[in-house]
């Protein structure tokens, strides 16, 4: 979604460059002042609206990365330095002309021609501080997981250790593609499988849905949020063979957690069979060697339509 982002420029970067290229480019003949003018000013406000157009509109993107954007950088905060940066490149068009206009008719073309420069490069650097922040959520925003917001997902939950990578790479057939999110460390893995010509998606979020609610902090809430404009279900894995390293009852209270709390369909289902059953979950599998696991996919697939008939295009 944000992996083309240019990055941002410094004040002092553009500046040279736009007054490096004047001088460069205005030919060797006398009257330089004017093209050196209309060269620098041209430069400094075409890059900075390039740099403002390679952005998308934060109302058009889809919500799921609104969110996630709002996230990790904040959305109106984004604006106001995108507007700033805006303003800027405006600016300098309007300082360039006014001068070009003046210097036709004055003598004095060097001392204009100075004069403007001058005020370019104030005007280029009070949005210094705007072309930091963009620069630094670029770094950010080009990590954004490449998640897919209008396909069927799967979102694979439950405590550290249960299986939830085991179940990604036995229904996808693939090591997961781990991208970046905000506020988990370790990143969420995605997949994908086809069932009747529908392509699936399948992530797995470790950090993500491992916590209750009430332990979480404003902006992590956001990322978290994000999750409901999925086209999802969420597969809660239980392992209810203590292997994994948290009692049961713990795992139950943070399945009750995310009920209370997440408005996607949620379906609980016990691993490691092979080792100990829960007859309190949905269904049961075994991941390690594949037992049930045909079953639990059918019934997330089975979900997923449903609530796509439901609640279409939400
Ligand atoms: N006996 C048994 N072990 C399993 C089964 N499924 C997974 N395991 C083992 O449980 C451990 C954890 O599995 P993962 O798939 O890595 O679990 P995870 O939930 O992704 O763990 P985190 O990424 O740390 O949150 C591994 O050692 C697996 O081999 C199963 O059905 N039976
Ligand atoms: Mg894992």
């Amino acid at each position: 979604m944000f992996e083309r982002l240019p990055t941002a420029p410094t004040s002092q970067e553009l500046i040279d460059r736009a007054f490096r290229r004047a001088k460069k480019n205005a030919g060797k003949k006398k009257n330089r002042d004017e093209p050196m003018l209309q060269i620098a000013g041209n430069i400094l406000s075409d890059n900075l609206a390039n740099l403002v157009g390679k952005y998308p509109s934060f109302e058009s993107i889809p919500p799921f990365y609104h969110d996630l954007v709002d996230a990790e950088v904040g959305v109106d905060d984004m604006r106001i330095h995108l507007s700033r940066v805006g303003w800027a490149s405006k600016q300098i068009k309007i300082v360039a002309r006014e001068y070009l206009t003046k210097m036709r008719k004055s003598q004095d073309k060097a001392v204009l021609r100075r004069a403007a420069f001058g005020r370019m490069a104030s005007i280029t650097r009070t949005i210094g501080p705007d072309l930091i922040f963009l620069n630094d959520s670029r770094k950010k925003l080009r990590k954004m997981p490449t998640v897919d917001p209008d396909l069927p997902t799967i979102i694979v939950a439950g405590y550290p250790n249960v299986g939830k990578s085991s179940f990604l790479i036995r229904v996808t057939g693939a090591r997961p593609e781990i991208a970046e999110y905000p506020f988990t460390t370790q990143g969420i893995g995605v997949g994908h499988f086809n069932h009747r010509n529908q392509r699936y998606q399948v992530i797995d979020t470790p950090g993500l849905l491992d916590r209750p609610l009430s332990r979480r902090n404003d902006i992590e809430l956001k990322a978290v949020a994000a999750l409901h404009h999925l086209p999802g279900v969420v597969l809660y894995i239980l392992d209810p063979s203590d292997y994994c390293g948290f009692p049961l009852d713990e795992q139950l209270a943070l399945l009750e957690d995310i009920r209370s709390w997440l408005d996607l369909p949620i379906l609980a289902v016990a691993n490691k069979k092979d080792l100990a059953g829960y007859p309190g979950a949905d269904l049961s599998m075994a991941t390690q060697t594949g037992e049930g696991v045909a079953e639990v996919l059918a019934r997330l697939i089975e979900i997923l339509e449903h609530t796509e008939r439901d609640d279409p295009g939400a």
